[in-house]
């Protein structure tokens, strides 16, 4: 468990990436120093950096609270600071000219929140998002109100393909959150308080956001995968994928079809939330379990959902994936398969259906005329049970001096398994991300299925490292190579990822 620890300060882009990578990463960091200081007369501070995440498998179940198991990418997002005490503004910007500089002035402690205009695609909400988590963060522990916090200028670089569903926003939201803390005088930084704030801070930006991203961020470590429990607290088991011959990588392919979360909230993810956590509603009302917390959950979370119908029908000990497979049985039972309209389920809930609205539906507004519970609970049970046995399975191979293929046969059925019901039971899948994934199977992926929110952005694929360069191929003649890309888009449509370390901040001498 490797939870209960501060964000690593290093001294050197070594101890942050791989040997191979070393080289390409110093240049990089060095440019960043360098450009920050022609453009504003002064050296930088620190850098605050956070990786982004390919979700390995667990897809949208962080938000119900069960386990995940996502890496952090080498991509991540770096900011560099100096902190300016004499003055109260915040100065953002870019390496990339296409993000406009923005400045806005600091809010004194006990002033209102930092204002975000969720409704609009600016660049410079994630970093507000987790600035402003940082001064809460603050104010919760007691800086007097009066005080107002420095200035700071930063200059940032980040190489995580944006809404392409490796997470560039939370590690944008990680680095922002921990640069905004570190300016405020936090010498050493929890892990666990980052991740919890930076959740939180997501969502100012407009998506009703589960932890995943922001754990897998801040928590990663080099060569492990991590396994992700939200409950009853944060916490973290690393894992290895095993040492076969071949070894296996993991290709991340791009499907260019970009989804921008924040403005499709309403039809897609926003949506998929509330059908969850109304399914719980309706299977609690009907196996008669009372009312579920509302408000408690861990990290900020507005409803523990479908996990708590879980534990409230089965508090015995017996295995996760056992007891998950007879939940489902039931929700398959009581829930009907053609979906719900807002009168049916308010009828079922007892509640004025203005009420269900006002409840449910307004915060994160939503557009649906039916509500497919069923079809969403059963995703998430037996989605929840794979990350459980996939767990196990790497959990036994790493024990194994000489583990054999078959049981990464194994990891990648389960893989296979969840694109499926991201495709039909949670219709979260797109045409683009199927294609990807039979294609990459036909010339030998183990497993294969989009990542992260889905309705476009990355796919992931676990290969034999000797098929590698045969998956690419195919993807190249048949798929990238019908579509009108740039040749950098190209250079940038398949890359292979190793987990990552997760955040960590580096003082400049
Ligand atoms: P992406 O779209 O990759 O950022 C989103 C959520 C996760 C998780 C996945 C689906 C945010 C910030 N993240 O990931 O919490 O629910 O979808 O598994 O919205
Ligand atoms: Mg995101």
């Amino acid at each position: 468990m490797n939870v209960a620890e501060f964000i690593p300060e290093v001294s050197s882009v070594e101890e942050v990436y791989p040997a191979a990578s070393h080289a390409l990463q110093k240049q990089r960091w060095e440019h960043l120093l360098a450009r920050f200081e022609e453009k504003y007369g002064k050296p930088a501070e620190f850098i605050s950096r956070a990786p982004g995440r390919v979700n390995i498998i667990g897809e949208h179940i962080d938000y119900m609270l069960f386990s995940v198991l996502p890496m952090a990418t080498e991509s991540d997002l770096l900011l560099a600071v100096r902190v300016t005490p004499e003055n109260s503004t915040i100065k953002l910007a870019n390496v990339v000219s296409k993000f406009p500089e923005r400045s806005f002035a600091v809010p004194a402690m006990g002033d209102g929140d930092l204002e975000i205009d969720a409704s609009q695609l600016e660049w410079s909400n994630y970093f507000k998002a987790g600035y402003r988590g940082a001064l809460e963060f603050l104010r919760r522990n007691g800086l007097d109100n009066a005080t107002k916090p420095p200035g700071m200028e930063i200059l940032v670089d980040g190489n995580v393909p944006s809404g392409g569903g490796l997470s560039s926003s939370a590690a944008f939201v990680c680095a922002s959150a921990l640069a905004g803390m570190v300016s405020m005088g936090v010498s050493t930084v929890d892990k666990k308080e980052l991740v919890s704030l930076a959740i939180v801070s997501e969502r100012y930006v407009g998506v009703n956001s589960g932890g995943m991203d922001q754990s897998a961020s801040v928590l990663g470590l080099e060569g492990s995968a991590s396994f992700i429990s939200f409950d009853p607290e944060l916490s973290a088991a690393q894992i290895a994928f095993p040492k076969t011959n071949p070894e296996p990588v993991f290709l991340i392919a791009n499907t260019y079809k970009t989804v921008e979360k924040h403005l499709t909230g309403p039809i897609h993810y926003n949506l998929r939330v509330v059908e969850t956590t109304l399914a719980a509603q309706v299977l609690a009302k009907k196996l008669e379990l009372g009312p579920l917390p509302e408000d408690a959950g861990p990290l900020g979370s507005t409803l523990k959902g479908l996990m708590d119908v879980y534990f409230g029908k089965n508090p015995s000990e017996e295995p996760l994936e056992n007891k998950l497979d007879e939940i489902s049985q039931m929700a398959e039972m009581i829930l009907n398969k053609d979906g719900y309209t807002r009168k049916e389920i308010a009828d079922i809930l007892e509640l004025p259906e203005d009420d269900l609205v006002q409840k449910y539906m307004t915060r994160f507004p939503i557009r649906a005329d039916k509500f497919q519970l069923q079809l969403r609970a059963l995703h998430v049970y037996k989605e929840a049970a794979r990350v459980v046995k996939m767990y196990k399975l790497l959990a036994v191979s790493s024990e194994e001096e000489n583990p054999t293929e078959e049981v990464l046969v194994q990891i990648g059925e389960l893989m296979n398994d969840s694109q499926k019901s991201c495709k039909e039971l949670y219709d979260c899948s797109c045409d683009e991300l199927d294609e990807l994934c039979a294609l990459a199977r036909k010339v030998g992926s183990y497993g294969s299925r989009l990542t992260g929110a889905g309705w476009g952005g990355c796919s992931v694929h676990l290969v034999p490292a000797d098929k590698a360069e045969a998956v690419k191929k195919a993807w190249m003649e048949k798929y990238y190579g019908k579509m009108e890309l740039s040749e950098e888009q190209l250079r940038e449509a398949v890359v292979v990822s190793k987990p990552g370390a997760g955040a960590v901040l580096f003082r400049v001498q």
